[in-house]
């Protein structure tokens, strides 16, 4: 496993340590960079103010803008599961430089047992992998990913609610099915360059400036229920639509 480190409010700072260990393994974790009352409060956002409805079943150098973010849902023992993948595997179709980040924050427990992460440590170094049709979803080449398990370490990252991942676009990623009883829920916000603006129409955004907010901004929200401004993707056709178009086919059961 590569190094860990913890979050503390009162001193934190990405150190030359941590952005070493991110060119080297391609993932850095912060263990606790979100409180529990923080995860709480993101938490009831998610499944109380009504987002649920736009769920759906699963089948450093520059400025950097929020490319987008999805809140991923593993109901107990419906599956779900991931196959090995490159983010930048999809958004190399719009975006010409893999100068792009994931930041994959627990908000339930994350671990083997209910559908976590597995990461090849180093294969952001690999370049991108062809991604086509696996198993239902779009994945990295089955045979190249055989070969770089020979070379590369698995990681199973397993996360407790507030600890976060950042990881490189390149890093091949999978995750398993939940078949525990536990629900996993996370989310995963990923982060784009200035000058590496989707090249062709993308349902996501194009350079926006990131207005940064103060560290205590999640406790100081109260607000969990008004997404006015903030467009959700449509189910199914790709379009993007805002959070009143949609109905509901979130089904708990799976
Ligand atoms: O939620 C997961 O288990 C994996 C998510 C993932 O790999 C992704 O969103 O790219």
């Amino acid at each position: 496993m590569s190094a860990e480190y913890k979050y503390d409010i009162d001193n934190f700072e990405v150190s030359n340590d941590m952005k070493k260990n991110f060119d080297k393994d391609g993932y850095t974790l912060i263990r606790n960079l979100f409180s529990k009352d923080e995860v709480h409060k993101i938490e009831k956002t998610i499944t109380e103010g009504g987002m649920m409805k736009h769920s759906y079943m699963l089948l450093g150098v520059e400025e950097l803008y929020h490319y987008h973010c999805k809140f991923l849902i593993k109901e107990p023992k419906v599956g779900g599961s991931f196959e090995w993948h490159q983010d930048y595997g999809y958004w190399y179709n719009y975006c010409l430089s893999p100068d792009m980040l994931a930041v994959f924050i627990a908000v339930d427990e994350c671990t083997q047992e209910n559908g976590g992460l597995v990461v090849l440590r180093g294969t952001h170094k690999c370049g991108r992998v062809d991604h086509g049709k696996t198993g239902g979803q779009q994945g990295a080449d089955i045979e190249r990913v055989e070969l770089l398990k020979k070379q590369y370490e698995l990681v199973n990252v397993d996360l407790q609610p507030g600890d976060v991942l950042f990881f490189h676009c390149n890093l091949l990623h999978c995750s398993g099915p939940n078949n525990s009883e536990k629900r996993r829920l996370a989310i995963n916000v990923s982060y784009n360059e200035k000058s590496n603006s989707p090249v062709k129409p993308d349902i996501c955004p194009e350079y926006t400036k990131l207005e940064k907010v103060s560290d205590t901004a999640i406790l100081e929200c109260q607000n969990y229920t008004d997404f006015s401004g903030k467009n959700f993707i449509k189910r199914g056709d790709d379009k993007l639509v805002d959070f009143a178009d949609q109905t509901s086919s979130y089904e708990k059961s799976g």
